[in-house]
Formats: C-alpha cells, structure tokens, sequence
C-alpha cells in the first residue's frame, strides 16, 4: 500500500470531517471473546443471501439457483418453484432475496440473479409467494431492473435493500472492468434507486448531469453489503482491491472513489492511490489491509443483544470472521471481530433478535447466534 500523509489543516480545509472515518485498519486484531452461542439450525448448497418473512419463516437463497422456503425452527423446507434460470458460473448466482415491506398483504418477494448469456448482466426480479411448506412457488415472476451494459466476469453485486420511505435502493458490481463504476450513462458500479415497480425513482441526484437517471452513488467495486441504519441513512460494504475492503456511507449522488482512488492495491501488485490523495471522493469510514472480503452488512435492531443495537455486523469471506462496526452519526468504526472459522457468506436478524449467519463452505451451515448465558 502506498501512503500518503496530508497537512491535517488541508483535510480541515477541504471539509472532511475530522472523526467520521477509522484510519485503515492494517494487520490482523486479535479477536474479540464471543458474546454468543452458536447453534446449527439447517444446511445447504453454497447459499447465497436469506430472509426472514414476518412469521419467522425463512428464504435463503443457494448460488446454482435454488429458492428454499423453511420452517422457523429451520427444520422443514422445500423448495420454492419459478425461479427463472441463472448464470451460477464464477461469480454468477441467485442473490439477494428480500420480501416487500408490507408482505403481509400483498406476499412480494424481490429477488436478484444473474442471467444466462455472455455478456450478461444481473437483474431485480418479483413474484408472489405461494403455497407452504407443503408446496411453494413464486407466480407472476416479473423482471423489474436489469443491469447495463452487459459484460462479462464477475463483480455482479446485486444486494437489495428498501428504505422507509418507499424506495428500492439495488447495488450493482463493476464486472471486473474497473472504468465502468466512473461511467454515466451505465449503471455497474453503482448504487441506484428504484420505485418499488423498478423504475428510476424520480429525483434522483445525477439525472440533470447526465448519468442515468437511476444513479444515486457511483465509483463502487463490488458493493456486496446494504442497509438502512434507525436514522435512515444508507451504509454499504464492498469489496475492494488486495487491502481494500469498504465500508461507506452512501449519500446521494457522491462519488466513492473506484478506480481512481483505493486504500488498496491492484491484485497484480500496481499501486493505486490512496483515498487521502482525493478529498473530493468520498473517502471509506472503514477499510481493511489485509482484505476481509465482506459480503453482507446488517444494522442490528433486535432486543437480544442490546449492546449491538444501532450497530452494523459485517460478514467477511476470506476473513472467515463477523466484524462489529460501531455507527456514531456519520461516523463508523471496527469495535470487534468474532472468529467464526468459515467463509460468513450472509448475515440477517431473526423476528426474535437472534443473528443467523451463512457459511460458505464445507455443508453452508446456517447458524442461528444468540446471547452466551
Ligand atoms: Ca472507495
């Protein structure tokens, strides 16, 4: 990593904030004493992304393309018929899988995927839930969103996330190409936000300048992680270059940096430079050396855990752990990593505040994590 001090003053003077942001996080911490138990309620096929629905019932997705519906206690499933089908090469997969805010009365599911085709693209999709656990499918599947250009490799993102007042926000990755997360007129390596019907929300702050009209942040690698915190604002975790990892604060129409600026490197060893070198991007409130490879980000708000309420648990993959990050405002920052000993593919909150998280590999445990009496 290539480093480069600034006058404090210039920083002031160039109207970043003083304490909003970590400086980066080098070298591994030693990990924190579990503040939970860990019980292993089901298992699966390299899932991807799960969901709770009102009643405790849950969804999880697996990477080659399956839908899963299962009992609360995580015992009884099947599997939810039309699904459409899916690129799951590489880094393709059924993704992201969140039911609508009011699903109680209208039963939507909002789901993301990877389209077969070379060049392809991954695309926001929707059906109504049907049936039980005897028998569920999804009907009048409805593809909202697609992302553009197509290209091919990986980086597709495809992370959901709704906010309070009634929009869509959908994270697409840069496909590996680098330049297209600082192009306008496409949407790779952005952030947009949608009506709930998946189209471009009106207002948005980049149309009159020429982006597409969806844009509402841009300069993202693979934003794998989305969430709204209590206050409504919107926390993102990507994964960068080799010592790169993010997690930012998105506001609207900013631009965070990719590939211009990067508190990491080039996997194939070229610097780039460092975030401080540009305080007209929006710099990370917390980034890794080494990596961590974070793939989901959840605010906690259950009860069981009183001590993370307001906080965000950030899944790591190559980091094989669950980071607490401390939110102060507009601030963030790395409070504590839990060794979880596999690759933490997904992270959600039980209706009951219990923490349940997918591992990647060897069974893709789903484990339901609750206070260490
Ligand atoms: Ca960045």
């Amino acid at each position: 990593m290539r480093r480069f001090t600034m006058p404090f003053a210039f920083l002031l003077a160039a109207g970043v904030p003083a304490f909003a942001a970590q400086a980066p996080i080098t070298g591994n911490r030693p990990f924190a004493d579990k503040p939970f138990a860990t019980v292993a309620v089901a298992s699966f096929e390299s899932p991807w992304a799960m969901a709770f629905l009102p009643d405790g019932h849950m969804l999880v997705t697996e990477k080659a393309g399956r839908l899963l519906l299962l009992s609360p206690d995580g015992r009884r499933r099947t599997a939810v018929e039309g699904i459409p089908a899916v690129d799951s090469g590489g880094q393709g997969a059924l993704g992201d899988v969140v039911p609508h805010p009011d699903f109680p009365a209208n039963r939507l599911v909002y789901f993301s995927y990877s389209v077969p085709g070379s060049p392809n693209g991954v695309v926001l999709a929707r059906g109504r839930l049907a049936g039980d656990l005897g028998g569920a499918r999804l009907e009048g599947v409805t593809t909202l969103y697609r992302a553009h250009p197509l290209k091919s490799g990986g980086h597709y993102a495809g992370r959901i996330a709704f906010s309070t007042d009634g929009h869509l926000f959908f994270a697409m990755g840069e496909r590996q190409k680098f330049t297209p997360a600082q192009e306008p007129d496409g949407v790779l390596g952005k952030v947009v936000r949608l009506t709930m019907e998946g189209k471009p929300a009106p207002g948005n702050p980049l149309a009159a300048k020429g982006f597409d009209p969806a844009v509402w942040s841009y300069g993202h690698r693979n934003p794998l992680g989305l969430a709204f915190d209590p206050q409504g604002r919107l926390w993102e975790a990507e994964m960068g270059p080799k010592g790169g990892d993010e997690v930012n604060l998105v506001l609207p129409g900013r631009n965070y940096g990719w590939p211009i600026v990067s508190n990491g490197d080039h996997y194939d060893g070229k610097p780039i430079p460092d975030h401080v070198t540009r305080p007209d991007l929006e710099a990370p409130k917390v980034s890794w050396n080494p990596s961590i490879s974070p793939s989901s980000l959840l605010v906690y708000s259950g009860k069981l855990f009183p001590k993370w309420r307001g906080k965000a648990l950030v899944g790591a993959l190559s980091g094989e752990m669950l980071i607490l990050v401390g939110l102060n405002g507009d601030g963030a920052r790395e409070e504590a990593r839990y060794q979880m000993g596999n690759r933490i593919r997904a992270v959600d909150q039980g209706p009951d505040g219990a923490v349940y998280v997918l591992e990647d590999k060897d069974g893709g445990r789903l484990l339901k994590l609750t206070p260490a009496s």
